[in-house]
């Protein structure tokens, strides 16, 4: 065989492997909610890098908050035969038929950030993130120690995250089992401000409106609701912080400058950088190896006094 003969069979011969090799890339479907907050934000970066380093192939679909949008983007994933599907479920119910088809079409389902509430948990592989109750009970036994020894009502205003979604029932469920060891604590307005600044500080406003002079403590159950609500604060004349106590989740920048200029109290971390472990995630799923059912997240408290020595080692 002459030498330009070895040459184009050989090169033949590497072609079709270096084309499968291509097509063996993973292939991850993953639905995120929206760009509601500073935290989802940094969770989006957190999973495209995160992928990229694993040299995943992520396909991403935002759903602008909108549960019938990640419906649609998960059959799109089912029909494009996707090697795992992930997605952060903007609220808890109403997934059992789109998790079965996935099923039915033999194609694993991670869930990052927030749970799902369905009967049969075979149809989810693994649920990674924050413990959102826990969360609930840290802001509220924070609460509890810094009014510890008070005398008289302590009148509290909840901004509740998105209806139905898991951090907004587990949040104001977690806090309400802390305060309610002691009658002097009052949840005397809570609403949604669905996790953004605007609503926030929408909602906030009529609370001023309504109770004024009434409300001694704020809370907030994302960052970014307690930012807007600190403006409303600001425009009704009161200082917050000061004359409202304000409490909050996330511990995103945003927290950090705001505690910084001293006008939030405390926030509860809650991290969005995700990315890394789901990576990890899908490749041991494709690996053959099965993961744990619940990854839950590790996380501190923040309060004002120590915002600036922490700030600089915050990654979100
Ligand atoms: O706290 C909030 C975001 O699901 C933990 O969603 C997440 C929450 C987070 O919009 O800021």
């Amino acid at each position: 065989m002459d030498a330009l003969r070895r040459t184009v069979l050989a090169g033949l011969a590497t072609a079709p492997l270096w084309a499968r090799a291509q097509q063996k890339k993973i292939v991850l479907g993953f639905s995120q909610i929206g760009a509601e907050s500073e935290w989802r934000t940094a969770n989006t970066e957190s999973i495209k890098s995160a992928a990229r380093e694993a040299g995943i192939e992520l396909k991403f679909s935002d759903a602008q908050q909108k549960q019938e949008n990640q419906i649609k983007a998960l059959r799109s994933f089912i029909a494009q035969r996707v090697d795992v599907i992930a997605f952060s479920p903007v609220v808890e119910s109403g997934w059992e038929t789109v998790l079965r088809e996935a099923k039915a079409a033999k194609i694993p389902v991670i869930l990052t950030d927030r749970a799902v509430n369905v009967k049969d948990d075979s149809l989810w592989v693994s649920f990674m993130g924050s413990d959102f109750l826990e969360e609930g009970r840290k802001a509220g036994r924070w609460l509890l120690e810094k009014t510890r020894g008070g005398s008289g009502d302590v009148n509290i205003v909840e901004l509740q995250g998105t209806v139905g979604s898991a951090p907004a029932l587990d949040r104001k469920r977690g806090f309400e089992e802390v305060i309610k060891a002691d009658p002097r604590y009052k949840i005397i307005r809570s609403q949604t401000g669905d996790f953004t600044r605007a609503k926030g500080k929408e909602v906030m406003e009529a609370f001023l409106k309504a109770e004024g002079r009434k409300i001694h403590v704020l809370y907030a159950h994302n960052d970014d609701m307690a930012i807007g609500a600190i403006q409303a604060i600001e425009e009704a004349g009161l200082q917050p912080a000061k004359d409202i106590t304000i409490i909050s989740i996330d511990a995103v920048k945003g927290a950090f400058e705001a505690m910084l200029a001293g006008k939030l109290n405390v926030t509860v971390e809650c991290s969005p950088l995700l990315g890394p472990q789901l990576m990890q995630a899908v490749k041991d799923l494709k690996a053959g190896k099965t993961l744990p059912k619940r990854i839950v997240t590790e996380e501190s408290v923040f309060p004002m006094e120590v915002a600036a020595k922490e700030f600089p080692k915050r990654k979100y």
